[in-house]
């Protein structure tokens, strides 16, 4: 691919430039969804979220709760836009219905 235009004569004589077009595809962002800590709600109800929303085996969902309780946040996971907005939905409609004060955020990574 040249970068630089090429000059080309038209059958009427104006001239134009013309140049290759740049690809415009560019790969999805990808969003890590974080857990935040906060002072009430149950660390077994984090570590309960971490595994059905998050599918973490019991061990590690305790990791990252532990990790979240003395950091103040923490990695669920690392997902395309549809998907981590969807559980960030999910953790949260869970934590009000059981009124704990839970936040999940998403951020560009
Ligand atoms: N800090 C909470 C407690 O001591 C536990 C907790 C962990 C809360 C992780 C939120 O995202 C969280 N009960």
């Amino acid at each position: 691919m040249s970068d630089k235009p090429t000059e080309i004569e038209r059958y009427d004589g104006v001239n134009l430039a013309i140049e290759e077009a740049k690809p415009k595809i560019k790969r999805p962002s990808l969003y890590r969804v974080v857990l935040l800590n906060d002072d009430f709600t149950p660390m077994e109800f984090v570590v309960d979220i971490l595994g059905s929303v998050f599918d973490m085996e019991r061990t590690r969902a305790i990791q990252v709760m532990l990790e979240v309780h003395t950091k103040g946040k923490g990695l669920c996971g690392v997902f395309s836009h549809g998907i981590a907005e969807t559980k960030v939905a999910q953790v949260m409609t869970i934590a009000n219905q059981q009124q704990h004060p839970l936040l999940c955020t998403m951020e560009e990574s």
